[in-house]
């Protein structure tokens, strides 16, 4: 019958696992092992082709950046749910504002939930005229992010909260880092203050914390000894709720204050003035997301937090020390009837009658 090099049967045990010296039974046999073969191979693909579509199915996956302050994690954790309740797969990308830009240009991120206009309207406006974001709603929120102390300051240094106190009474806030400057402690975020001591003439040397946490455990030790410390804050935070104490303020902001140098009492320098007072908080996606996740960029269109409702978030995790995913959890759990009605929009409900008919083919 059918002769076999040793080689040939070899290989075939190799296959099969199973030895056989018998020739006769040797056509069964390759009979067996192609059925074997072709078992496997529909195996392997019927487990291979979930994974491939998986993969191809990028209109399924949305990444949403994470920051470095509480509410904006917060706030993150709870779009990640909301999209998994509609069947997106969300990962998060970790970020600082300066390189979250490039990463939503890239489509590296897709999501940003929090843009603050003290620290990233300049940013933002560049990048929603070239088209890398687009816009996604703003929160109703006012808010403001600015130089800040404890209420017991004031009467340290009584011209406060008017700004030229400062000018005064600086030497309040010496520290060994900054002597003989003293110390304004910043955050990770905001680049314009240096410009802001530059154009106001202030004897101040900025100071930045690497991240929220370890800005409040600094203002922490101040506020528990009662010594004056002067720091970047913001609102809505949970500070405000928390501590008595009031924002610097610096002469009122206009765009020109920073666009041009003559404008304000410093004719030689941009940024003599403050922050916004009433800023905005706006949400934006990168520029794929309106098109290829529809759903997606409804729910984050509808997603709107108040001033009290991310308050309440961020003492829940600053000052009662519950971790984030416990934030979340608990939000998501006490506010079902509010983010059922976010994910249930036009774009969402086309999406699960898809899902549906995809389920049922
Ligand atoms: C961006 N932040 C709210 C920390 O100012």
């Amino acid at each position: 019958m059918l002769s076999r090099t040793d080689k040939e049967l070899s290989d075939l045990e190799h296959i099969n696992y199973i030895s056989f010296t018998d020739s006769s039974i040797e056509l069964g046999h390759r009979l067996a092992i192609s059925l074997r073969i072709s078992i496997l191979l529909c195996l392997l693909l019927s487990l291979g082709l979930p994974n491939l579509s998986n993969a191809d199915n990028t209109q399924d996956k949305v990444s949403i950046l994470k920051n470095d302050w509480t509410s904006q994690l917060v706030l993150a954790e709870i779009a990640k749910h909301l999209l998994e309740q509609k069947g997106y797969h969300v990962k998060f990308v970790n970020s600082n504002i300066r390189q979250q830009w490039p990463l939503l240009k890239r489509e590296v991120a897709n999501v940003q939930i929090e843009v603050w206009e003290g620290t990233m309207a300049k940013e933002l406006e560049k990048a929603l005229k070239k088209g890398h974001v687009v816009y996604a709603g703003d929160h109703p929120v006012k808010t403001r992010e600015e130089w800040w102390y404890p209420e017991y300051v004031e009467k340290l240094c009584p011209g406060l909260p008017h700004w030229r106190a400062l000018l005064v009474c600086s030497n309040l806030f010496l520290h060994p880092a900054t002597r003989p400057k003293a110390r304004y402690l910043g955050g990770p975020w905001d680049k314009y203050d240096e410009s802001k001591i530059r154009a106001l003439g202030l004897n101040f040397q900025l100071i930045k914390s690497k991240n929220s946490d370890q800005l409040w455990k600094e203002v922490d030790r101040y506020i528990s000894r009662q010594e004056p410390i002067i720091f970047f804050n913001w609102t809505p935070n949970w500070v405000e709720a928390r501590i008595k104490g009031k924002f610097v303020e610096f002469p009122e902001y206009a765009p020109e204050c920073i666009s041009d140098p003559s404008w304000g009492i410093n004719t030689k320098y941009p940024w003599d003035c403050g922050n916004p007072k009433a800023g905005w908080l706006k949400k934006v996606v990168s520029s794929s997301i309106p098109k290829r996740a529809p759903c997606a960029f409804e729910i984050i269109q509808k997603f709107e937090f108040t001033n009290n409702m991310i308050s309440e978030l961020v003492a829940m995790v600053d000052v009662d020390k519950k971790d984030i995913v416990f934030a979340k959890s608990w939000w998501l759990e006490t506010n079902q009837k509010l983010w059922k009605n976010w994910i249930s929009g036009e774009k969402c409900q086309a999406r699960q009658a898809n899902l549906a008919v995809d389920i049922d083919s």
